[in-house]
């Protein structure tokens, strides 16, 4: 059995900073558990262009208020304690971060740890192909 706490986690190298989020990796590919579960942190009055066209997504959001512009239509859906979200369709999508959001986010197939947005917001298939 794995359990971690998400205070020793962010204490380590599953925490990742970037210049609109944050977010800590708490499951990844390496437990082998088919996805992967993270902790993330949207910063207040952000904008965030997200196209995870080599994962699914779902995403709950634990506290804070923000918004996801799809691309495709221009729709807003709003995010609110309570929503969940999901890329079920490998959406490209602005994340905006109202007030600061805390989320809980699983990917499939599960993050190694090492990724960061590209230039247009996608992740890479395998970001370490040793893990
Ligand atoms: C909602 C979202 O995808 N935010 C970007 C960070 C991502 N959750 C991650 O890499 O942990």
């Amino acid at each position: 059995m794995i359990v971690r706490t998400l205070a020793e986690s962010e204490q380590s190298d599953r925490r990742v900073v970037t210049r609109t989020w944050e977010s800590t990796r708490l499951l990844l590919k390496n437990d082998r558990m088919g996805f992967s579960f993270h902790i993330t942190t949207i910063y207040a009055k952000t904008e965030t262009h997200i196209h995870y066209q080599n994962h699914l997504e779902a995403v709950y959001c634990i506290s804070g208020e923000g918004e996801v512009e799809t691309l495709t239509d221009g729709k807003i859906h709003s995010i609110h304690p309570g929503t969940l979200y999901a890329l079920d369709r490998h959406d490209d999508h602005l994340l905006r971060g109202i007030t600061e959001m805390k989320l809980a986010c699983v990917f499939n197939p599960p993050l190694t740890g090492k990724e960061v947005h590209d230039e247009n917001g996608v992740y890479p298939l395998n970001a370490d192909p040793a893990s």
